[in-house]
């Protein structure tokens, strides 16, 4: 039996869940989406979530045709249908059917889609090791073309450093800005660790503004550590007393090599290992 998927209006079968090849979706990447948690039965940090897709579809003036209440109410009804407790729910906004051409305003409302399934977790002993990383050549885009803070159905700049991560054997790159800044990984964001201040690239630099870092940072203030935004260079990841990244699908993770260079001792660091436990703790409460 498959999955149920909300596709516009309602639920519908796995098999029905299919989308016209006019789709702005798949003709230009035109829409946004979110990747949401599912937590012992309940959608981790939802507001945040609705309130980031939101933002984003406005800035590309795609009108969503729901409420965020009825957004809320979908994404509810997805998860029960298909008895998801721990899960991952992928929301995506697509502007819909135009013509060929490229004005969006030919479409009124964009349509939704919502998906709950089972989660597809990293090993734990990929937390236990940490993960090792490379500089990706391939620089985030500029915010002046397609700002970062846009979760956009069009993530080819990430892809392209993911091919340079995964051709390396690694499963992660780190990208910078086009100043040489410090901007996120290509589906997570970034924290350092250096002389026991918690620190991280601020939203500017050129990254997703990530709901796990938001969580992770109220989480470090909260357990007293001091957390610092601001531009990091390579040099400071380089010499970084620990490195972890955040993200919906990883939560947190060390890094523990970069670029060949051993981060900290080689392992998780204690900082990082305290936040993952404080994550776990949020999550399931
Ligand atoms: N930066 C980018 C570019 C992202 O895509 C994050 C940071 C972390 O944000 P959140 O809000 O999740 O803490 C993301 C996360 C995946 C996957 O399966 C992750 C993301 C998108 C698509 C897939 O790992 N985005």
């Amino acid at each position: 039996m498959g999955l149920k998927i909300w596709l516009g209006q309602g639920l519908v079968d796995e098999k029905d869940a299919v989308i016209s090849v006019f789709d702005r979706s798949l003709l230009y990447g035109d829409g946004v989406f979110e990747g949401i948690r599912v937590y012992s039965g309940k959608v981790f940090e939802l507001k945040a979530h609705l309130d980031r897709l939101y933002e984003s579809a406005s800035v590309i003036r795609l009108p969503i045709g729901m409420t965020q209440e009825q957004m809320s109410q979908a994404i509810e009804t997805t998860v029960k249908a298909n008895a998801i407790q721990d899960g991952y729910i992928r929301l995506i906004v697509t502007r819909g059917i135009g013509d060929l051409g490229l004005d969006p305003f030919v479409c009124k409302n964009g349509k939704v889609i919502v998906i709950a399934d089972n989660v597809k977790l990293y090993p734990e002993e990929f937390y236990e090791a940490g993960m090792k990383v490379i500089s990706a050549s391939t620089i985030r885009n500029h915010p002046m073309a397609l700002p970062p803070q846009i979760k956009s159905l069009n993530y080819l700049n990430n892809i392209l450093a993911k091919i340079e991560a995964v051709e390396a054997g690694h499963g992660e790159a780190i990208m910078y800005n086009h100043l040489g800044y410090v901007a996120e990984a290509t589906g997570d964001n970034i924290f350092i660790v250096k002389g026991g201040t918690v620190q991280t690239p601020p939203i500017q630099a050129g990254s997703l503004d990530g709901i796990t870092r938001r969580v992770v940072i109220r989480l470090a203030k909260e357990d007293g550590m001091c957390v610092v935004e601001k531009n990091l260079t390579r040099f400071d990841l380089y010499t970084a007393d620990e490195m972890f990244l955040t993200g919906t699908a990883a939560e947190v993770i060390g890094v523990v090599e970069m670029d060949g260079r051993v981060i900290g001792n080689g392992k998780p660091g204690p900082i990082t290992k305290r936040l993952r436990s404080l994550f776990f703790q949020a999550a399931h409460s």
